[in-house]
């Protein structure tokens, strides 16, 4: 584990000192920032845009903006209200009701937002999906969750099944003309504009549900996971404390509004603040990343390791061309945030990237570096206040620090998940009998409580005797050779009279180097000198690109299953 120690970049940051906080906090306090604490009437397009709209002060602040190309649309907390006022109304009109679903099938545009808080004006649950979905998982998916209706765009509309185009009840399009269309095909277009832009939200209870997002596991098909409107606790303490949101900051998340990042702190979070959120619909360019920092003075902006390693592939000469003066916070989530890349965004951008942990299961980011505190680079941080984690034994007991285990969570803050759709055994599974919401996710604690993560369970290697590793170390000793760019290992067995494990790495190489045999060679015995003699990388790959999710997740079991002919689970939400 990493001892280095960078100072705190903000101490004045909103958490203040993290002791204290995490110590006398109470979500009480946060539950009676919001309107239904007196009024006892829960929605959340209440609290995040029309409390807002309908102050004369904020009315007129951005609470959108909305880049794609040479467009930049804006839209003030006012117009979002009215907008999504008029989406509420048409949904209503052709018959949507509290409950329904309504599957968002779109590359990033404003209707994306227009709908998600349309579904949340009526108690609907809003289901996006990525618009680079293949057949399979959008067929999976809208056949699990049987929507009233899909928003699509008619260059989607045959990415359908046939048999959904034929049951799904309409099929609302967001652009047109398109000839002929079925009887269940709407053409949006200009209807949203003649309706009324008043619209009398639904009241719901706390626990009423918001959202379904899908998320792919390893076994299984993917589980779609449901959030609630009093999530809003969870997210505005954590858009405080971890993202330093104010009312006058303008946060870029440049996440796909199909996951959980995209929406939940690309919009929600900023505009439970009264913020300005940004979202930028272009493929990523470095240039144009850099440039929309600058252009929008963006001053925080949580994005992924991937963003940043994509950075730096762009080199560092292009970053000192832009202004990003008013940047002042900058965070991650989805997957390690490895020293390498933390220290050439430190250089060349000027300022810490902090790593945060959650799961789409979580709702909102338990594990925080917070502003306010010393960075140890290659950790996730802390526990936000409010949220108790621990790592736990194979018994479920939590472990001492610096013990290997699972990351897990006390089961009741605030933004947990409801549950899975239709599948109650699925959801039960997540918990022990000791109230631990489980991660999956292999972690240690170090003596000052900062977590490291060190992969998923199904990726553990199993050592000599009984010791048990994750794989994160010993990819982090490959990258230290200086051809290795990326780095995933697997177990290859063990030989268990010998106490001594194969692994098999596969890797990216930098440019200027090339694949040998040679090279082969001498990463091999590079690794072995700094490896424990019963742990032993036998076998190695280069490879074009380590297979990830669309949100930057290296899929160790998708090499595993190709390597020992295994089912590879889900492999959609992979990268195209
Ligand atoms: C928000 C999100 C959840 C899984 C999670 C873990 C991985 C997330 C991480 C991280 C290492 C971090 N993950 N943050 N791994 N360091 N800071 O990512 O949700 O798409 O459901 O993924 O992502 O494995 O269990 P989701």
């Amino acid at each position: 584990m990493i001892k280095a120690r960078v100072p705190a970049e903000n101490p004045e940051a909103n958490l203040g000192d993290y002791n204290k906080r995490y110590q006398s906090f109470n979500w009480k306090d946060i539950e009676e920032q919001f309107t239904w604490h007196t009024t006892g009437r829960i929605n959340i397009a209440h609290e995040a845009v029309d409390r807002w709209a309908m102050d004369p002060e904020r009315k007129e602040r951005k609470a959108l903006i909305f880049e794609k190309g040479d467009t930049v649309a804006i839209f003030t907390y006012l117009q979002l209200k009215e907008k999504s006022a008029q989406w509420a109304n048409l949904l209503v009109r052709f018959g949507f009701e509290t409950g329904d679903r309504l599957f968002v099938f779109l590359p990033p545009c404003p209707e994306i937002y227009f709908a998600l808080l349309a579904c949340a004006r009526i108690g609907a649950l809003f289901c996006p999906v990525y618009a680079t979905s293949t057949f399979d998982e959008v067929s999976v998916r809208i056949s699990d969750a049987v929507p009233r209706g899909i928003l699509t765009h008619p260059d989607l509309v045959e990415m359908l099944p046939t048999d959904i185009q034929d049951n799904t009840e309409f099929i609302f399009l967001t652009e047109g003309p398109l000839p002929n269309l079925l009887a269940n095909e709407i053409l949006v277009g200009g209807i949203p504009q003649q309706m009324p832009t008043e619209f009398c939200n639904i009241w719901l209870r706390p626990r009423s549900p918001l959202y379904l997002s899908y998320t792919s596991g390893s076994t299984g098909p993917p589980k779609g996971v449901v959030h609630a409107h009093d999530d809003m606790v969870g997210i505005l303490s954590t858009a405080r404390e971890v993202l330093d949101l104010r009312e006058d900051t303008v946060l870029w998340v440049d996440a796909d509004p199909a996951w959980v990042t995209g929406i939940v702190y690309g919009v929600l979070a900023p505009w439970l603040c009264g913020a300005t959120a940004l979202v930028q619909g272009d493929p990523f360019e470095a240039a144009n990343w850099y440039w929309t920092l600058e252009k929008h003075s963006v001053s925080v902006w949580y994005t992924t390791p991937r963003t940043l390693t994509r950075l730096k592939e762009a080199g560092g000469n292009l970053a000192s061309r832009y202004d990003m003066s008013h940047l002042r916070h900058m965070a991650t989530v989805g997957a390690p945030l490895v020293p390498d890349i933390f220290y050439w965004v430190k250089q060349h951008l000027g300022r810490s990237p902090h790593d945060t942990y959650w799961m789409t299961e979580t709702g909102m980011i338990c594990l925080a570096n917070f502003p306010s505190m010393d960075i140890k680079p290659g950790a996730m941080g802390r526990p936000v206040p409010g949220v108790e984690v621990a790592i736990l034994d194979e018994d479920g007991e939590p472990m001492p620090p610096l013990s290997l285990g699972e990351l897990a969570i006390r089961a009741g803050w605030p933004a947990m998940m409801v549950g899975l759709w239709l599948d109650e055994d699925r959801y039960r599974a997540y918990f022990n009998e000791k109230g631990w919401f489980l991660t999956g996710d292999i972690a240690i604690m170090d003596d000052e409580g900062y977590y490291f993560h060190q992969g998923r369970n199904d990726d553990l290697i199993k050592a000599g005797g009984h010791k048990v590793i994750g794989p994160y170390e010993i990819e982090q000793i490959l990258c230290m050779h200086p051809a290795v760019s990326e780095a995933a290992v697997i177990s290859k067995g063990s030989e268990p009279d010998e106490g001594v494990s194969y692994l098999k790495a596969f890797i990216t190489i930098h440019k200027g180097f090339t694949p040998s045999i040679r090279l082969n060679h001498e990463i091999k015995a590079f690794v072995k000198a700094s490896l424990s003699s019963d742990i032993i990388v036998k076998e190695l790959s280069f490879l074009e690109r380590l297979p990830k999710t669309r949100s930057g997740k290296l899929l160790r079991r998708v090499l595993r299953a190709g390597e020992l002919g295994l089912p590879a689970g889900e492999t959609a939400n992979m990268e195209e």
